[in-house]
């Protein structure tokens, strides 16, 4: 309703801002790169968690300027890491909606981005949902290439929610998998029915896939020492989770750095 109505106007006025969660290198425990999640200050409705406003931000279409704040704003962040920390920098991920992966514009926003702030593409990686890699449209694949080209990494959000065709993902520019923290969660519990066991599974076939395709793999909403452990023993490449760190201001960054 209103509340998208009122977004450009809120750009404007600095509403919007981003936490960043730390993504950690199981082997070493090493902080190698930060998702950018965007969080709206409203004026009269408070803080806004992005399950409030990116569903409707999608329908309406502001997800493209939104996403295009999103994406400076991130890249302005990773310029001042770059600075400050050189090859400990870490590198920054930012979530794309479908219909951003659509937008026409989209290659030639990134380029621009990445050259006004001075950030290496090497250093900028975009997730993006199995729907949005695995549409049959080739236009959304040709903007995928194009930024694989320059350098950019891309990365499938949620991995194992969506429909991926498997045979279809070895022929994507994609860098990396990140698995959704449903699976991780059965790394941890143990549920009467056993299902945590069949989650278990999963997980270390989804490390696997993730291998023999050639890709790195990041487990998400890893909330204990235990499912970090089990995950670098089962060979998973990069964690996120509470257990890490929980999505926070850039200093947080900072400070697990210094
Ligand atoms: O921050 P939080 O854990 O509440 O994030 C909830 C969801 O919102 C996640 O699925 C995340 O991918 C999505 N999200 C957060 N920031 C952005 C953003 O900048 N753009 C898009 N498209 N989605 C985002
Ligand atoms: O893009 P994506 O949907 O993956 O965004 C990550 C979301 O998951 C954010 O909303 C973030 O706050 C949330 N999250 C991050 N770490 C954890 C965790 O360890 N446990 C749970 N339950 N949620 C998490
Ligand atoms: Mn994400
Ligand atoms: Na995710």
């Amino acid at each position: 309703f209103t509340l998208s109505a009122t977004m450009p106007a809120a750009i404007e006025r600095g509403e919007f801002y981003l936490d960043y969660q730390p993504l950690v290198r199981l082997s070493d425990g090493q902080l190698v790169g930060a998702e950018a999640l965007v969080r709206w200050r409203h004026p009269e409705f408070g803080l806004l968690a992005p399950d409030r406003f990116i569903g409707l931000a999608e329908e309406t279409g502001q997800i493209v300027p939104l996403g295009r704040w999103v994406l400076r704003e991130a890249c302005r962040q990773a310029r001042l890491w770059q600075d400050r920390f050189g090859s400990r920098a870490p590198f920054i991920s930012v979530n794309l909606a479908v219909r951003q992966s659509r937008d026409p514009g989209l290659v030639a926003d990134v380029a621009k981005v990445l050259a006004d702030t001075g950030v290496e593409a090497t250093r900028l990686q975009l997730e993006l949902t199995e729907s949005a890699v695995m549409g049959t449209a080739d236009e959304p694949l040709d903007a995928l290439r194009a930024l694989s080209a320059m350098g950019v990494r891309i990365a499938i959000d949620d991995f194992g929610t969506g429909y991926s065709n498997l045979a279809y993902l070895r022929h994507l520019p994609v860098h990396e998998l990140k698995i959704a923290g449903s699976f991780v969660e059965g790394l941890r519990a143990s549920a009467a029915d056993g299902s945590h066991v069949v989650d278990a599974r999963i997980v270390g076939t989804l490390v696997s896939l993730a291998h023999a395709l050639g890709l790195g793999v990041t487990a998400e909403g890893v909330e204990t020492e235990a499912q970090a452990r089990r995950l670098d023993d089962i060979g998973c490449d990069s964690g996120q989770g509470w257990y890490f760190a929980r999505p926070g201001p850039p200093d947080q960054i900072n400070r697990l750095l210094s």
